[in-house]
């Protein structure tokens, strides 16, 4: 299976404003975060998973256990209380996070030296690319 341990640069991120957008979040913010390279880094032990989402301007970390639902803080994004539950399909790993905003969630995937991240709210997707560092 997939391995995601790493440090991942961020090269492609498409429609991240409108999912910026659609949760909400500030005008002055979206201006900053549109233009921003992120770097995830990822420490994978089996099904447990610890990511950070690393900026210049502010950073974003989540941790998670496969198939374990448990309450996500969005602190520093759109200050959000969600419900989020992370399960694999095949190699992919599939986010659902169950609140106020519908269609709410993220997939990563790996192809190569690739991460791909497809993060969605309401009828919004943003498509992220990373290169393995
Ligand atoms: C930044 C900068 C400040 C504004 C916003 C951000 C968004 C971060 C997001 C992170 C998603 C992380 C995921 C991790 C899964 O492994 C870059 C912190 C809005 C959307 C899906």
């Amino acid at each position: 299976s997939a391995d995601y341990n790493g440090r991942w640069e961020m090269i492609k991120n498409d429609n991240f404003e409108d999912v910026m957008k659609a949760i909400d979040i500030d005008f002055a913010t979206r201006k900053i975060a549109a233009h921003l390279t992120q770097t995830k880094v990822i420490v994978q032990n089996g099904d447990r998973f610890e990511t950070q989402t690393l900026s210049t301007f502010r950073n974003y970390d989540v941790n998670f256990t496969i198939g374990e639902e448990f309450e996500e803080q969005t602190k520093g994004l759109d200050n959000r209380k969600v419900m989020t539950t992370v399960t694999r399909d095949g190699d992919k790993l599939v986010c659902v996070q169950k609140g106020e905003k519908a269609n709410r969630g993220w997939t990563h995937w790996i192809e190569g030296d690739l991460l791909y991240l497809d993060i969605t709210a309401e009828d919004k997707v943003c498509h992220q690319v990373f290169k393995k560092k």
